[in-house]
């Protein structure tokens, strides 16, 4: 469809003189990404804003919104990588906020502080807000430029955009038509305390693992685990299956004796990493994570549970800097809290508040399912971060609540062998989830009748690797015969 003059829509405003269009400018297209009209919106009562690519030619008649990751502060663009590729290239218009506020770059003070926390506006926007409310000047904004009003509108988001997916499913289900739910935080209070709770496992003394001791576990786990999913290939295709007990590793005495054993330390880590917990008021828990990757340094147990002695971690985790944050930040209000010796049991006022702004759990899907809109929900195995034992537990509820049938008429649930957070890992990490969704949600197969598979990427981007996208419970099981590098190779199981 055409579109109209870019440049024009700068200075607009939209609603009731609600919001401003700050910026229009036109992109030319490179490398490989079309032509678009750029605009920035804020709104005029807050810092909240969003940024919109609108595409100069070809528009498909449809819009997505991109949800944010971490503590946000800026808009995440389309081509993050774990974003489906179909969005720029089918020509989607696309809109992303800045979660309410604004803090470009500067990972590590974002992990450290979250000043924006102590404003309500910009708590509400952050949490559970930014995405309902932009919404309709993004509508109007496609409206002033194409003439016509999007045919469809989707979403899509991982990690915190993740949480942001759940959050309109459950609490905006109007909104959207289709939603895809990457490594769903909608747990939100759950995660951040237990990643306070393993914190501090790892970081007492002696209780993290060395590069050594981590390969040790890692080479145990497989032993027992991997050929499980018929194939050894140092990838656990099923790993909640997997019954592992550190203690088999443990050094005799419990004293730490060398790489060859760990110490009750070190074990005490691992059975806290992969073990669930609760308050003891019962209202937050966290299932714990996965074994499998315990030695992948950057998307295993290495990208947010050890520590790593680089900048912004120096010495700490993820976990540790992310949770520390989120405590003193979100429930405490007190940047110098020493959270290593916080006790969640003793803030139950507080975590109710913060943790009911935030929670994205609610497994009731009727209004989305009234309306005929899609959820998909996805996570890898090895993520540190959004556990897929947690979107597990979720999906199961929803199942409980709604009964199999009727939600399968709306939610389907896809895990990813040996993939971290959002993306990346050992595993074939790349699948295009929004094209799934749009042919489920408009054409009515859902995902799981696709044929969608997983796409290993080499460094140069070319797939090398694929395996069938399976339906939980069912994983990729090898057929015992055939390139265990293409999905011919794999049928979808439960056994
Ligand atoms: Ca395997």
């Amino acid at each position: 469809m055409a579109s109209g003059n870019c440049e024009a829509l700068k200075g607009r405003q939209l609603g009731q003189q609600q919001a401003t269009i700050l910026e229009a400018v036109a992109v030319p297209e490179k490398d490989g990404i079309p032509a678009y009209c750029h605009v920035n919106v804020k709104l005029n009562d807050s810092t909240l804003r969003f940024e919109g690519r609108l595409p100069l030619s070809g528009w498909n008649g449809k819009m997505v919104a991109l949800g944010g990751g971490g503590y946000k502060g800026e808009p995440f663009p389309p081509t993050r990588p774990y974003f489906s590729p179909s969005i720029v290239a089918e020509r989607y218009a696309t809109m992303a906020t800045n979660g309410g506020y604004d803090a470009p770059g500067a990972r590590d003070a974002k992990y450290f502080r979250a000043e924006f926390a102590y404003d309500p506006v910009k708590l509400a926007d952050y949490t559970y807000l930014s995405i309902h409310r932009t919404l309709p000047f993004g509508k109007e904004l496609v409206q002033a430029f194409y003439g016509a009003a999007a045919k469809k509108n989707y979403f899509e988001g991982c990690s915190a955009g993740g949480a942001e997916a759940m959050m309109l499913s459950q609490r905006f289900p109007g909104d959207f038509d289709g939603i895809v739910a990457r490594a769903p935080a909608g747990n939100f209070m759950g995660l951040f305390l237990q990643f306070n709770r393993i914190s501090k496992a790892v970081l007492a003394p002696g209780g993290a693992l060395n590069p050594a001791k981590q390969k040790l576990l890692a080479d145990a786990v497989l032993a027992q685990c991997d050929a499980m999913d018929g194939l050894a290939d140092r990838i656990l295709s099923k790993p909640m299956a997997c019954k592992f007990d550190p203690a088999t590793l443990r050094c005799p005495g419990g004293a730490d004796a060398g790489d060859k054993c760990l110490s009750d330390a070190q074990v005490h880590t691992v059975r806290t990493a992969t073990s669930g917990f609760s308050t003891a008021d019962g209202a937050w828990s966290h299932p714990g994570y996965n074994v499998g990757a315990e030695d992948n340094p950057t998307k295993g147990w290495g990208e947010y549970l050890w520590p790593n002695p680089n900048p912004p971690m120096s010495g700490r985790s993820l976990q540790a800097i992310f949770s520390e944050g989120f405590v003193r930040s979100f429930i405490m209000r007190d940047p110098n809290l020493d959270t290593m010796r916080w006790n969640p049991d003793e803030w139950r006022a507080p975590l109710h508040v913060v943790g009911t702004m935030f929670n994205a759990f609610d497994p009731d899907l009727s209004a989305l399912r009234a309306r005929g809109a899609k959820l998909i929900l996805w996570n890898g195995e090895h993520d540190t971060a959004v556990s897929p034992r947690d979107t597990v537990r979720y999906y199961g509820e929803v199942v409980k609540k709604m009964g199999q049938a009727a939600a399968d008429d709306t939610v389907e649930l896809f895990l990813a062998p040996g993939v971290g957070h959002c993306s990346g890992g050992t595993g074939p990490d790349r699948a295009d989830l929004m094209k799934a969704l749009v042919t489920w949600a408009e054409q009515g197969t859902p995902p799981s009748r696709q044929g969608v598979v997983h796409t290993g990427l080499d460094s140069a981007g070319k797939p090398v690797q694929t395996r069938p996208m399976c339906k939980f419970p069912s994983y990729a099981r090898y057929k015992g015969a055939g390139n265990p590098n293409t999905a011919e190779s794999f049928a979808c199981s439960t056994e």
